[in-house]
């Protein structure tokens, strides 16, 4: 067994991509060896659990093949869990969540919210029952990466992502996944543009009025760029984890069950931050989620 996510406090999810494109930490970590390694360290950074991925959702991405992610995916999930590790696999295959599972994964994390493979919801219905505490991340989606950028329209994104991830939150739970293991996540920088991303944090709170806990993932996004750009220049993804940690801080102190980032230590201590500073009441609504 591995020891129980901590409670009482925002989670740090840290990030590890076993992927040759991923836009941030991508042909990094793609020998098993190494990603155990960064996976190990990350817990070191002050990650509570680790999110292993084998396939790039970076804007513009291709899907690879259910194999490829498997035999890029698999090998780091036994052997972080050898290692003690609580490990999450970021897939939106059934079967790769099936097998990552059975590995040792006690969180599904999907992007596509269930829409990539028709087979996701009954598949993690099953995995509930036979895993206690696995836990299901529903992100909002809207298409795959190649088409994302064309879907990013919206009246009123707040309400739209609401409502279209309360139908999903619907859809899974009629499909046998019990309620209460499923978290929801914005889905940032999926299907829409800076002033989506910006106007979903400052309502998370009404997003937490879904009755369920919320996963943040901004960490190195492309509305973190935008922000920071001074003279026309973007800087590089690992120059925006400053900026990721007071994102981690304030979805903190909104309440989120948890933040998705690469660079753990500064949103380790911005969490901690963020739980004194809120006392009981940020408390009480992160103890709503999954502990
Ligand atoms: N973002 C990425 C990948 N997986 N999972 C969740 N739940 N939420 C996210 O926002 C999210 C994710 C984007 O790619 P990255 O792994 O390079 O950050």
């Amino acid at each position: 067994m591995t020891a129980p996510l901590p409670g009482g406090r925002c989670l740090v999810v840290g990030v590890l991509n076993t992927t040759p494109d991923s836009f941030s930490d991508g042909g990094r970590f793609l020998a098993p060896d190494v990603a155990v390694a960064r996976g190990v360290e990350l817990v070191a950074q002050g990650a509570d659990l680790v999110d292993v991925g084998g396939e790039s959702t970076r804007p513009g991405a291709a899907r690879v093949s259910a194999d490829e992610e498997a035999r890029r995916v698999l090998p780091v999930v036994r052997g972080l869990r050898a290692a003690g590790v609580v490990v999450s696999v970021d897939t939106m295959r059934a079967e790769v969540a099936r097998a990552a599972v059975a590995a040792g994964a006690v969180v599904v994390n999907d992007v596509s919210g269930g829409l990539a493979d028709p087979a996701m919801a009954a598949t993690v219905a099953e995995l509930a029952a036979d895993v206690p505490e696995l836990r299901y991340v529903l992100s909002h989606w809207r298409g795959p990466s190649d088409v994302m950028t064309s879907l990013a329209r919206y009246d009123d994104v707040v309400a739209e992502v609401e409502a279209e991830l309360g139908a999903r939150l619907a859809a899974v739970e009629a499909a046998g996944v019990p309620r209460e293991r499923v978290v929801l996540d914005p889905g940032l920088g999926f299907a829409k543009v800076a002033e989506h991303d910006w106007a979903l944090l400052r309502d998370l709170p009404r997003l937490a009025g879904l009755g369920r806990p919320l996963l943040v993932g901004a960490s190195r996004k492309r509305f973190l760029g935008s922000l920071l750009a001074a003279g026309g220049e973007v800087p590089p993804a690992p120059e925006r984890d400053d900026a990721t940690a007071a994102v981690s801080a304030l979805a903190a102190a909104a309440g989120a069950w948890g933040v998705r980032v690469h660079e753990p230590r500064a949103s380790a201590a911005a969490v901690r931050v963020a739980a004194a500073w809120c006392g009981p009441a940020a408390r009480h609504r992160t103890e709503q989620g999954p502990a």
